[in-house]
C-alpha cells in the first residue's frame, strides 16, 4: 500500500486571552512571534494566526481589538519569510491582514459571518479556507441537526458546496478555494468521526481540504475518564497525532492538504514515519543502518 502525499502542517498561533486550547499563553504580540519562531522550527509549513476564540460558548472581541492581537504578529512573522494565514471571519481583519503579509485567509465561517469577505479574498488572490460553520460560537452547538440532509457527511457537503456558489460568485477564483469540514463546530462528538472517515465525499467537490483536530473536545470525549469527564485539552495531543498519522495514511478516504496543529514537532514526527509509506518509502532502508 502507497500513502497519499504528506499534508501540509499549519502551526496555530492563537493571540487571544481566552483560545480553546491554548487560552491566554500567547495573548501578547511578543510572546505570539516567538511562538509563531517556534512552531517554524518545529516543521510547520504555515503559521495560522488568530485573534478571535472560536471555542464553544466565546464571545466575540471587538474589531479594534482583533485588529491589535493579530496585524503585528503577522507584519513580523510574514516578514521573517513564514507563510502566514490570518484566522478570521472579518473582512476588514483580513484585508488588514494580507496587506501586512498574509497569505491564507482562513475563514471559520466560510463567508457567512461577514460576506464582505469574499470581495476582499476576491480583489487580492489570496487563498482562501472555507470551513463549514453555522453559527457563532455562542450558539453553535443549538444547531448540531443533519438529519434533513440524511446525515452529516452529505449535509456538510451540501452546505459547502452552497458556499462554494457564493465563493465563486464574489469573484474568486477555483485555485484560491481550500474546503476544511469544521470539526467541533455545530457538531455532535459522533458527527466528527462520521467526518473523517469519509473525507472522500467532501473531496469530491474539487478542491483541497484542511483539517483541524487538534485538542478538540471529542478527542477529550473519546479519552474520557471513568468519572465521565472529558480528558483535560492540554492531554489530548497524543489522540491528535494519532489523527494525522490515519489521515495521512489515507484513512479519511482521500489526501489531506493541510492539518491544523498545535504541536507541530509531534505531527511532524507523525509525518516523518507516514512518508516511508509514500513514493520515497525504500529510502530508509537503502540510507539507514536499520
Ligand atoms: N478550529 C479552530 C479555529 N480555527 N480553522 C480551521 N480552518 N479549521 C478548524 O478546525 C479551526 C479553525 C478552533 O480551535 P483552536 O481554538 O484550538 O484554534
Amino acid at each position: 500500500m502507497t500513502a497519499p502525499p504528506i499534508p501540509l502542517l499549519m502551526g496555530i498561533v492563537n493571540v487571544t486571552p481566552d483560545s480553546f486550547s491554548d487560552g491566554g499563553r500567547y495573548d501578547d504580540p511578543e510572546r505570539a512571534i516567538a511562538h509563531g519562531r517556534d512552531l517554524l522550527a518545529q516543521g510547520a509549513d504555515i503559521l495560522d494566526v488568530g485573534g478571535e476564540s472560536t471555542r464553544p460558548g466565546a464571545t466575540r472581541p471587538l474589531l479594534a481589538e482583533e485588529l491589535d492581537r493579530v496585524v503585528p504578529v503577522i507584519e513580523a512573522l510574514a516578514a521573517e519569510g513564514a507563510t502566514v494565514s490570518v484566522d478570521t471571519m472579518r473582512a476588514e481583519v483580513a484585508a488588514r491582514a494580507v496587506a501586512a503579509g498574509a497569505r491564507i485567509v482562513n475563514d471559520v465561517s466560510g463567508g457567512l459571518a461577514d460576506p464582505a469577505i469574499l470581495d476582499v479574498v476576491a480583489r487580492t488572490g489570496a487563498t482562501y479556507v472555507a470551513m463549514h460553520w453555522r453559527a457563532h460560537s455562542d450558539r453553535m452547538q443549538e444547531f448540531t441537526g443533519y438529519d434533513e440532509h440524511g446525515g452529516v457527511v452529505p449535509g456538510v457537503r451540501a452546505e459547502l458546496a452552497e458556499r462554494v456558489a457564493a465563493i465563486r460568485a464574489a469573484g474568486v477564483r477555483d485555485e484560491q478555494i481550500v474546503l476544511d469540514p469544521g470539526l467541533g463546530f455545530a457538531k455532535q462528538p459522533h458527527h466528527n468521526w462520521e467526518l473523517v472517515r469519509r473525507l472522500d465525499v467532501l473531496a469530491e467537490l474539487g478542491f483541497p481540504l484542511l483539517v483541524g483536530a487538534s485538542r478538540k473536545t471529542f478527542l477529550g470525549r473519546l479519552l474520557a475518564g471513568p468519572d465521565g469527564r472529558a480528558r483535560p485539552v492540554g492531554e489530548r495531543e497524543a489522540a491528535g497525532v494519532a489523527m494525522t498519522t490515519l489521515l495521512a495514511a489515507g484513512l479519511g478516504g482521500t489526501p489531506v492538504w493541510c492539518l491544523r496543529v498545535h504541536d507541530v514537532r509531534a505531527h511532524r514526527d507523525a509525518l516523518a514515519v507516514a512518508a516511508e509509506w509514500g513514493p520515497d518509502a525504500d529510502r530508509a532502508a537503502t540510507e539507514g543502518e536499520g
